[in-house]
């Protein structure tokens, strides 16, 4: 039975990465931070195949001890602070584990593994944001980065040290250069889960505004499942590489907005919806759209689910947990 390991099993990412790992028939190890953390009640109860270890990126005795314990065949590293806007407020928590928990991470992996003959395959999750103020449309491996928050420098960093790490001491290690993935998992604070969220919430009744920021920008938006399965084709290769996943569609949030709505069978969107300064960003990100030909070709990636697909799954999932909640409301 093949053994994984992954950090940041509790956010969205994770789950499905647990889920489709379990599927595949390996025994599946998942890192928790923190003392009393509530999310690990989650797991234990939706996955409780999941072995969890404790661990924190930013305390590399932890990382050594928790691979001790998994003695895992891949490492999918799939934790960060990753919520962009945050990153502005905690940027230094924000290089500290989202970059520099990058290299604890490897370093973890070289000391229990990593160089021996039955070597670890470790993942680390790069980012879109990476690009920031694009240098070339679409964006492929070659791009040069120009990131745009402190989030984007610390996944620059995390880019960089992996690839050096490979080049340096031979470490089994990729880096998949991901778009924005979403999903009915997906925080609430991010904006496609805050769309569809409030486009279920009006169409009940329960909420009258939609308050947003940059309408503008545009977004390579794909589903969180197809991207797992891209995380694990990678460390399935002869040779580790790097790889953009991306679905090479791009939206606006606006067309965002409107799909959600009308998917939730609102009319007139506009009428809901505020913008507020505090939602918009120091520096954005004005446009994503991915090269994935590599993915494709070396990989035999594709995804599965579009852009209208996906906003229509996540507007159904909150169509059904709000309306849910309004029931019990209603009956408490
Ligand atoms: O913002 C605009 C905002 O927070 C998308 C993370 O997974 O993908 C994600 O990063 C866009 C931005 O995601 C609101 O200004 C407008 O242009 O959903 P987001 P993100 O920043 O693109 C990448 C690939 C990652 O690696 C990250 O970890 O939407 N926007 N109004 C808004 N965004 C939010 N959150 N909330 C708004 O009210």
């Amino acid at each position: 039975m093949p053994r994984a390991f992954i950090t940041g099993v509790t956010g969205q990412d994770g789950q499905h990465m647990a889920e489709f790992l379990h599927s595949k028939g390996y025994e599946v190890f998942g890192m928790v931070k923190g003392q009393n953390n509530p999310k690990e009640q989650i797991i234990r109860e939706e996955f409780p195949y999941v072995n969890i270890v404790p661990g924190d990126l930013a305390d590399l005795p932890s990382l050594v001890k928790a691979l001790e314990v998994a003695q895992p065949d891949e490492v999918y590293n799939l934790a960060a602070i990753s919520f962009v806007a945050l990153s502005w407020n905690q940027a230094e928590l924000t290089a500290n584990l989202t970059g520099t928990g990058v290299l604890r991470m490897l370093e973890a992996v070289r000391m229990v593994g990593g160089q021996t003959d039955n070597k670890i395959r470790f993942y680390q999750a790069s980012s879109s944001e990476m690009f920031g103020k694009v240098r070339q449309i679409p964006q492929d491996e070659l791009t040069p980065f120009h990131p745009r928050s402190p989030y984007g420098c610390a996944k620059v960093f995390g880019h960089d040290i992996t690839v050096n790490y490979r080049e340096s001491y031979g470490l089994w290690a990729c880096s998949g250069i991901l778009f924005n993935h979403e999903g009915p998992r997906r925080g609430i604070e991010f904006v496609t889960r805050k769309v569809t969220n409030a486009a279920a919430r009006i169409k009940l009744g329960v909420q009258d505004e939609l308050v947003l920021g940059n309408l503008d920008a545009k977004r390579d938006w794909g589903y969180a499942g197809d991207y797992v399965k891209a995380m694990w084709m990678m460390l399935q290769q002869d040779e580790p590489d790097d790889f953009v996943i991306a679905t090479g569609e791009t939206h606006t949030i606006e067309e965002l907005v409107e799909l959600a709505f009308d998917v939730a069978g609102v009319s007139n969107w506009r009428s809901y919806v505020r913008q507020d300064p505090k939602f918009f960003r120091p520096a954005e990100v004005d446009l994503l759209i991915g090269d994935s030909t590599k993915a494709r070709e070396k990989l035999g990636w594709v995804p599965e689910v579009d852009f209208a697909g996906l906003v229509r799954m996540m507007v159904e999932n909150d169509l059904r947990l709000e309306s849910r909640k309004a029931r019990r409301d209603l009956t408490d």
